[in-house]
């Protein structure tokens, strides 16, 4: 079915960095004033760059699996040096990993952290992403700060039914001010809720790869990594299937992919099941974002996952193109005919939570607007910036809303809220029919036409997430400046 592709050759993605060999690099880090406390500078440890055509086999992430229904772990977060291809750099990591572990849990199991910062100069925090658990007490609390020398023990239980899934989740910190240097410096990892090879049996047989992104600013553009390694090697058979688990955990990057057109079959968006794979060929990530993609090996050959150029901000030009993974696939065929057509003919087991979702009636309207300060410094939400001590939202127990975001600013914002996911209905005005739900999703930026806007129905039905949390732009650094509210939900 691959047939009309060429085989590609590879590209040497580490000339798009420039020909200098030792060059003094300053993180996206240093560039705002939140971060300018950003450990020392990025520099190159190679040289000469443009000689590398490759890099080396993609290697999973460490991962750390619960036991007896709880997983018990410590992680640190303390400066450490970061080695990513020819790049050397002061990070702020977990455990002094740049990739710290994968942390595998199932449903109903207990997460028991205890948590150490050891940074020097700043407050930090646990947030379990996208995960249907408390907000409150030593569960997935934003608001706790741990300050540096302190520790600080976490118990987050993650339910057993009700709207918790299955699915691709990651945590990382969420000390407000003083997030966008710290996830730039390394601190963000995996989490997995185990079982979705039941949901969709066909996985089962399937060799699992996480590729987990993140970025990292050298000479004003963005260095795109997976796994903590510059374009590394994917190997794959021909007609072989592989479960792929792609989380975009950097920062604040918006960053939009594709692999030499081929294929891809969406299993689940943030972790949420769609009723039946779905082909796509490129995809437009914002910070948060994860895909559960099945790929099958093309015929033998070499392939180039890279980057798409695309606009952002409108007073910027776009980043250039660059290389980020190479597949390669080769050894002997699986035999196997119509295999597109028995991979989209795959149907999930069991019930999803978006029924109850799309079936629900609307019992509250809100509008949120975002928007900039004119000198660009501050990110506002209804034309103010975060206070802890403000509830922005009240919203009962077991209604279901509609929220519209609108974006003033001309580059592009997204909208994430924590303990629940959404579901997309419009992007600029325009009626989306999805057939998953989502915990981030990016808002276009506004236009010489007007602003951009999204409007997502959220279900605030599963009494684990009555209290205080928040809402916020998933590009850390707006987040850091302004961009984040807080909603509560009382029973
Ligand atoms: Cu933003």
């Amino acid at each position: 079915m691959y047939s009309d592709l060429p085989n590609r050759r590879r590209r040497n993605f580490l000339s798009l960095l420039g020909r200098t060999a030792a060059v003094a690099l300053v993180p996206a880090a240093a560039q705002s004033s939140a971060v300018e406390d950003a450990p020392g500078n990025v520099l190159c440890s190679a040289s000469p760059l443009d000689q590398t055509s490759h890099g080396d086999a993609l290697v999973d992430p460490p991962q750390i699996r619960s036991k007896r229904g709880t997983l018990e772990t410590t992680i640190t977060a303390a400066i450490g040096q970061v080695q990513l291809g020819p790049f050397s750099f002061a990070g702020r990591l977990y455990n002094g990993e740049y990739i710290p572990p994968v942390l595998r849990v199932g449903l109903g199991d207990t997460l028991k952290i205890r948590f150490n910062n050891r940074l020097p100069d700043q407050p930090s925090n646990l947030h379990f992403h996208g995960m249907s658990v408390s907000p409150r007490g030593h569960s997935d609390n934003v608001f706790i700060h741990v300050h540096p020398g302190e520790t600080f023990d976490y118990l987050v239980k993650v339910p057993a039914h009700d709207r918790q899934s299955p699915g691709m989740f990651w945590y990382h910190p969420h000390a407000h001010g003083v997030v966008a240097p710290q996830i730039l410096g390394g601190m963000s990892g995996g989490l997995v809720v185990d079982g979705i090879d039941e949901r969709f049996p066909i996985l089962k047989a399937m060799p699992e790869r996480m590729l987990l992104i993140k970025h990292v600013e050298h000479e004003k553009h963005e260095v795109v990594s997976i796994n903590g390694q510059i374009n590394p090697v994917i190997s794959i058979r021909p007609g072989e299937l592989q479960f792929w688990r792609i989380a975009h955990i950097g920062a604040t990057l918006f960053v939009k992919f594709a692999l030499d057109g081929l294929p891809f079959y969406v299993v689940a968006t943030d972790g949420h099941a769609l009723s039946s794979p779905r082909r796509t060929t490129e995809f437009f990530m914002g910070p948060g974002q994860r895909y559960d993609v099945i790929v099958v090996g093309p015929p033998a050959g070499e392939y180039t996952m890279r980057t798409v150029s695309f606009q952002n901000e409108a007073w910027l030009a776009p980043e250039p193109a660059q290389q980020i993974a190479t597949v390669i696939s080769s050894g002997p065929a699986v035999q196997a005919s119509s295999i597109e057509e028995h991979v989209l003919a795959q149907k999930i087991n069991g019930p999803r939570w978006i029924d109850d979702v799309r079936g629900a009636s609307i019992a509250r309207r809100r509008t949120l607007d975002y928007s900039r300060t004119p000198d660009r410094k501050m990110f506002m939400i209804d034309g103010r910036t975060m206070d802890e001590n403000r509830v922005d939202q009240t919203v009962r127990l077991g209604d279901t809303e509609e929220w519209t975001i609108v974006n003033t600013d001309q580059q592009f914002h997204s909208f994430h809220i924590h303990q629940t996911a959404f579901l997309v209905t419009e992007v600029n005005g325009v009626a989306q029919h999805r057939d998953s739900l989502h915990d981030t999703y990016s808002i276009p930026p506004a236009t010489d036409l007007g602003p951009g806007s999204l409007k997502v129905v959220i279900p605030f039905t599963d009494p684990v997430i009555v209290g205080r949390f928040v809402y916020h732009c998933h590009s850390v650094n707006h987040e850091d400046k302004g961009m984040m509210g807080i909603v509560e939900v009382v029973g």
